[in-house]
């Protein structure tokens, strides 16, 4: 099955080139860590993603609550990631028509596109989305995860809901690359109907909620540990956020250093741990 193999021979036979790119990269610099960085000012994005870079396979963005965003903070963004050797992932969560979805992903301020190799979707408007954003995305290289679970308390993304995204993603095989899940939604006995198109194909399950030193954060957030959710629930990547940088603007550097190495380690044992057993 897909947790007994290594990034590296995963990458290597991926068929979708941005899922080859950030599986390698978890091989090369040993992380299966992404950095959620979630704060208000240009100058501490910046900051977090340079002092977290060498410890991390992606940089997961919510590019909407930058307050100076500006077409220069994406630019720094991409020569960060040229860097430390990271991908990046704008968190925006698309959830409108196909066509609306397309120009909310090639235009406006952000244009996510152009700098984002990686986005995802709710599959709440139906399959309309993923042709609405595979039109910008797949001539440009990019990788959708839909999310066919979430991590917050009481959240809806569940049972039939969550068995809708993996036969979806199948009719997509160019360009949805995997899951924001708790688990691996992609085995075989979770889709319904028999063999589906694309049965066999491997997704990348990128898993947030994940912290040592906190269950929740009275928003509704729960946490689980690095080992329950690579090694136990077989997920790929661990997404983590606050537990890094604090919070508001941010831990100083060199605690987000430390931080950073924690979570690299704790991920990295626990998918070595999930190869053994
Ligand atoms: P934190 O580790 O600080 O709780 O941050 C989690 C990040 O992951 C946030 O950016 C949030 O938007 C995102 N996220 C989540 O927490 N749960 C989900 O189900 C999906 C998410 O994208």
């Amino acid at each position: 099955s897909i947790t007994k193999r290594t990034y590296g021979s995963r990458a290597a036979a991926h068929p979708i080139p941005v899922a080859q790119q950030l599986l390698a990269c978890c091989e090369r610099k040993q992380t299966n860590l992404c950095v959620s960085v979630d704060v208000t000012k240009k100058a501490a994005l910046l900051r977090i993603a340079d002092a977290a870079g060498p410890y991390i396979c992606c940089v997961k963005t919510h590019i909407d609550i930058v307050e100076d965003f500006d077409q220069d903070l994406v630019q720094q963004l991409q020569a960060l990631a040229d860097k430390h050797d990271f991908l990046i992932w704008e968190d925006r969560k698309f959830a409108d028509i196909g066509n609306t979805v397309r120009l909310q992903y090639s235009s406006g301020i952000y244009k996510i596109a152009s700098w984002s190799h990686i986005t995802n979707a709710h599959l709440v408007p139906g399959e309309g989305i993923l042709t609405g954003l595979a039109s910008v995305g797949q001539p440009l290289g990019r990788g959708l995860l839909l999310l066919a679970e979430m991590s917050a308390k009481g959240n809806l993304a569940t049972g039939d809901y969550t068995r809708k995204n993996v036969e979806a993603a199948r009719r997509f095989p160019d360009f949805v690359m995997g899951f924001v899940a708790m688990r691996r939604v992609d085995e075989r006995e979770e889709t319904a109907g028999g063999v589906a198109p694309g049965e066999g194909a491997d997704y990348v399950i990128m898993t947030p909620g994940v912290g040592l030193d906190s269950k929740g954060d009275g928003m509704g957030q729960q946490y689980r540990t690095p080992d329950e959710v690579v090694n136990e629930s077989g997920c790929d990547i661990i997404i983590v956020g606050r537990g890094i940088y604090g919070g508001g603007e941010g831990s100083a550097d060199d605690e987000i250093v430390r931080q950073s190495k924690r979570y690299q380690e704790a991920g990295w044992k626990a998918y070595l741990d999930r190869l053994e057993q």
